[in-house]
């Protein structure tokens, strides 16, 4: 036969598996055979140290082919991982962008050079930015699957809006589109692929999990890490979800699983596992050895079922195309490849000017004055809301929550509890729950169970999907109930949440806001209800920090959080939910603080006081007492956001009374106070005529007797006499 075959993907066009045409079956193999090629001139490049990472797909390709050509890029959403060469050449991305990443060019489309090879990213394919970290994905592909689904439930919310991040998030949804999520045998060891099969299977979402099982872990056998040796019976008892197991080493019959999972994806009845059996012909990656852990004889088993190898045999014995033809295709693809690489070495490096690029969002700074909107108080009563005066911090944060969810369509909010029931016939006859702190009271009976619902009891399902909205153009709004339980999200706030944009050059912001009810002083609240660790999340790049300390700062510094383009950690002492200190009136639908705006609590002009969060209502306790006892005035400066933070006007203040002291509630020993103290020595040090004190709680846990608690955490005693102390240097 004549093989009219191009580099670019045969379309969209595959038919069922089991009819597939000669150039059909060709093309399938083309498609492997320049996996392998683009991965064998890759290997070559690293030992001639002309690239500086190499891990290939060899031995995945026929699943990952099969599972390619069952959908539809640009269409469908992918969530691949780092073996992914071959599904993510059947997509659409070229031999050449692969090499831009692997020289680390700027022009490598995935990561503009910061990402290693093969971590894909395409927004026009729909290939959503992969990180190094095994089974993060999975949750986000849960979370893209779900904003599929309510979009095409409620298609207005896709409209664009020029006065928030909705200005910067074109919105695409058909309605049956499946997401896909590539996943190695031994990272379903990983909580997050159990938390994602739980939240998949609930919902009934259209994702399709491939799970590409090559029998190892690095060096770790898949008995090790899958009780009884195969997930497929681990996980035969989710609910909803059609499960295949699959001669991976065929791509004709890997794609027939793909397409029956896509059919019963696209029909709603749920999501899919298929659990495709292929071999890890070379090792782990060119940083790993494989003789040190697997016998000859094993090596030896796997590379008899070389997919390429069977596939070359399979078409020639079947007629399908002759050797000669299939040696000439051979020929093209390794020179398609070796030219690719050719012309990625030449391509320039990034410069280093832009190495702060895309940390944050360049579109819209949340410390412009666009966010200093006046207070509109007649709005008020048009609102519904009741006659103004003092309201607490809590009903001030549940009454940002709904006005900004009436304004803006495309806001979820869900976390543990947060509901008022999940059950809809509780729902006619109770009050509802809303939160343990009852911060979003109502809003699920005001917006209905898809915008306001309440998550599993697991903290990175919850921002794992976060991410997974976002990257649809959503806003999830979401709650972890204490921040003593943040740990388990760390790794998605971290690896994921944080540093989706700059990882992907900027293509695939990450906005979702985390609200966070933190700290102590509660007398009883012990070790786990009275963490604080704020500059752990300050130590994060691309992750804005809030923490305010009244209701009127709450709700301008939410408002800016759920409008703005970047990732949002939001503080809310719990001590300061209900205190009458620092009530305000409704101050109106519009009403935002722009980030990086510090608030003189008190002027003075003895000493500078740099506080936030709790000890706020301490620091002026004790700044009356420095006054009244010793006549000493101290200007208390409350910095309100902590990523950005506004230095200038800390160096104001410190240039007026120049004496400092930086007090926080967490642990003195590395704190928030650390930095901005370290930076005043630096770059005030002509200005001060006494050292920087610091004020913290002792280096310990938060402990549950009262006269311990005390001991432990920063009272206005201990505020009192460091001001008194310092004075007096
Ligand atoms: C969360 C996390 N832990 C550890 C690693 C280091 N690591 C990278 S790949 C890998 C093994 C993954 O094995 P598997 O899921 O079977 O995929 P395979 O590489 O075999 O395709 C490990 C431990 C990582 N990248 N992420
Ligand atoms: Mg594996």
């Amino acid at each position: 036969m004549g093989l009219a075959i191009s580099s670019a993907r045969v379309a969209a066009s595959f038919g069922p598996a089991s009819a597939l045409t000669a150039q059909q079956l060709v093309e399938i193999y083309r498609l492997m055979f320049l996996s392998r090629a683009v991965d064998d001139r890759e290997i070559l490049l690293k030992r001639q140290q002309k690239t500086f990472f190499q891990i290939s797909a060899a031995g995945h390709e026929a699943l990952q082919v099969g599972a390619a050509l069952a959908l539809r890029p640009g269409y469908d959403w992918f969530f691949p991982y780092y073996r992914d060469r071959a599904l993510c050449l059947a997509l659409g991305v070229t031999p050449y962008d692969m090499l831009l990443q692997a020289v680390g060019a700027a022009s490598d489309p995935a990561s503009g050079g910061r990402q290693m090879p093969t971590h894909w990213s395409s927004r026009s394919l729909h290939i959503v930015s992969t990180s190094s970290s095994t089974a993060t994905q999975l949750l986000h592909a849960v979370g893209c699957a779900e904003a599929g689904r309510y979009f095409s439930r409620h298609p207005e919310a896709a409209e664009k809006e020029a006065g928030d991040y909705r200005a910067f998030h074109d919105v695409e949804f058909h309605g049956d589109e499946v997401a896909l999520a590539c996943v190695g045998e031994g990272s379903t060891s990983q909580g997050e692929f159990w938390e994602a099969l739980n939240t998949a299977s609930n919902q009934k979402l259209p994702v399709i999990f491939m799970v590409e099982d090559n029998g190892y872990a690095i060096s770790v056998p898949v008995e090790v890490n899958t009780p009884g040796g195969s997930i497929s019976r681990l996980v035969a008892n989710f609910p909803n979800f059609h499960f295949a197991e699959v001669d991976g080493n065929d791509p004709v019959a890997s794609l027939r699983a793909f397409q029956e999972a896509a059919a019963h994806c696209r029909a709603g009845h749920g999501p899919a596992l298929v659990h495709g059996h292929c071999v890890r012909l070379y090792s782990h990656s060119l940083s790993d050895d494989d003789k040190l852990y697997r016998s000859a004889a094993e090596r030896e088993t796997d590379a008899l079922c070389d997919p390429i190898a069977r596939m070359r045999t399979r078409l020639i014995g079947d007629g399908v195309v002759s050797g000669a033809e299939l040696d000439e295709l051979e020929q093209r693809m390794e020179r398609e490849a070796a030219e690719a690489a050719e012309r990625a070495l030449e391509a320039p490096a990034p410069p280093v000017s832009s190495i702060k690029l895309h940390v944050y969002s360049e579109d819209l700074d949340p410390t412009r004055a666009a966010f200093a909107t006046e207070q509109v108080q007649t709005a008020a009563v048009s609102n519904g809301q009741k006659a103004a005066g003092p309201r607490t911090m809590a009903e001030l944060i549940n009454v940002c929550l709904r006005d900004e969810m009436r304004r803006d369509p495309r806001i979820v909010v869900y976390g543990e509890d947060v509901a008022d029931a999940s059950r809809s016939e509780a729902l006619a006859e109770v009050k509802g729950k809303g939160g343990v702190f009852k911060l979003t009271a109502g809003l699920q009976t005001e917006f209905g169970s898809e915008r306001v619902f309440n998550s599993p009891l697991a903290e990175a399902n919850i921002v794992g999907r976060a991410v997974g909205y976002a990257t649809r153009g959503m806003k999830p709004v979401v709650e972890i109930q204490f921040f003593d339980y943040i740990w388990p999200a760390m790794h998605q706030i971290h690896n994921e949440l944080s540093l989706m944009r700059w990882r992907s050059n900027g293509e695939w912001p990450s906005p979702a806001v985390i609200r966070v009810p933190i700290g102590g002083y509660l007398t009883g609240g012990a070790i786990y209800h009275s963490q604080s660790g704020e500059s752990i999340f300050t130590h994060i790049p691309g992750l804005r920090v809030v923490f305010p300390s009244n209701a009127l700062d709450a709700n301008g510094l939410l408002r800016t959080a759920i409008r703005c383009d970047d990732p949002v950690l939001f503080l809310e002492h719990k001590r300061l939910y209900r205190e009458t200190y620092g009530r305000a009136a409704y101050p109106g639908p519009e009403f935002a603080i722009p980030f990086g705006k510090a608030k003189i609590v008190r002027p003075g002009s003895d000493l500078t006081l740099v506080t936030y969060g709790a000890l706020v209502p301490r620091a002026l306790q004790a700044a009356q007492q420095a006054q009244r006892q010793h006549g000493i005035d101290t200007e208390i400066l409350d910095l309100r956001t902590l990523n950005p933070y506004d230095w200038d006007s800390i160096a104001g203040s410190v240039r007026k009374t120049n004496r400092v002291i930086v007090a926080h509630e967490d642990m003195l020993s590395w704190g928030y106070g650390a930095e901005i103290a370290a930076r005043i020595a630096d770059e005030l040090f002509d200005e001060l005529d006494a050292p920087v004190r610091r004020i913290g709680s002792m280096d310990t846990f938060v402990a549950y007797q009262p006269v311990l608690e005390d001991a432990i955490l920063p009272q206005p005693d201990t505020i009192l006499k460091a001001i008194v102390e310092l004075k007096a240097y």
